[in-house]
């Protein structure tokens, strides 16, 4: 299956990430925003939903199971297959997030990687790809996701640099992009949320994908409903429906 340009896919081996640009059309995008604004109010106007909801993260947990919209974009033309092709056949989603970071607000997460199971050694496999999209415009200064390129190849005993500010990393990039850019990154590459010093909220949509023998995030179990609804093989595996072991897609699914 090769869905990245050998430009990107070389970057992408180099790097740990991979941004696309336009990855929603202008329709695509608007569609995504008022999906969002309908799953944020009635997240707001029921607090027993689940989701963070601090003062530096409002975190609509779980949107797919919100609107229709959200199962589709897990599956996107323009980033889905990329994805697919960074992870493997027997993808399958992990958890998904709306995050709302208000604007004058502090960072939410420090430098980290998101892979490091106990029990498995896994310096040179990629374990989980995390793809945002962007649903606002986001500044340099509004938050945006910091990279340590080529992060993702450094030992699991690497010393970062001890810094209170995530800017204050040396030799990061970041994600400070318009609406519509999607990027995508191997979960052992270094990333970190920025403060939000601009008047705007950031809004991203955030799919992490593992493989099939991995359990979703705890409260990401996708419903029974969304199970029995999914029909296509692709659905079906990234919902988690099949064999533990073994269950992995054909090239033509
Ligand atoms: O919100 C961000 O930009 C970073 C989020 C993050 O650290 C994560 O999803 O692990």
């Amino acid at each position: 299956m090769r869905a990245m340009t050998d430009k990107q896919r070389l970057f992408y081996q180099a790097n740990g990430y991979l941004i696309i640009p336009d990855a929603l059309s202008p329709d695509e995008l608007e569609a995504a925003r008022e999906a969002a604004a309908r799953a944020e109010s009635t997240w707001r106007a029921d607090p027993s939903r689940p989701g963070s909801r601090r003062e530096n993260l409002q975190q609509v947990q779980a949107p797919i199971e919100y609107d229709d919209l959200f199962l589709n974009l897990m599956e996107h033309p323009k980033v889905f297959p990329l994805v697919r092709q960074a992870l493997g056949p027997d993808i399958s989603m992990i958890d998904n997030d709306l995050f709302i970071s208000p604007p004058h607000t502090r960072s939410h997460s420090p430098w980290h990687p998101d892979v490091g199971m106990n029990g498995v050694y896994h310096p040179r496999s990629t374990i989980m790809v995390k793809a945002f999209f962007l649903l606002s415009d986001v500044p340099e200064d509004g938050g945006p996701t910091l990279f340590l390129p080529g992060s993702h190849r450094f030992d699991s005993d690497v010393a970062l640099p001890q810094v209170e500010n995530p800017n204050d990393m040396p030799g990061h990039v970041r994600m400070a992009f318009p609406a519509g850019t999607a990027y995508f990154f191997n979960g052992r590459c270094f990333h970190a949320a920025t403060d939000n010093d601009s008047d705007v909220e950031r809004r991203a949509l955030i799919y992490n994908y593992g493989h099939f023998w991995m359990k979703p995030w705890s409260g990401y179990e996708p419903s029974q409903r969304l199970r029995d609804a999914a029909t296509t093989p692709v659905r079906r595996q990234l919902l988690g429906i099949g064999d533990a072991y073994g269950t992995a897609l054909s090239d033509n699914e």
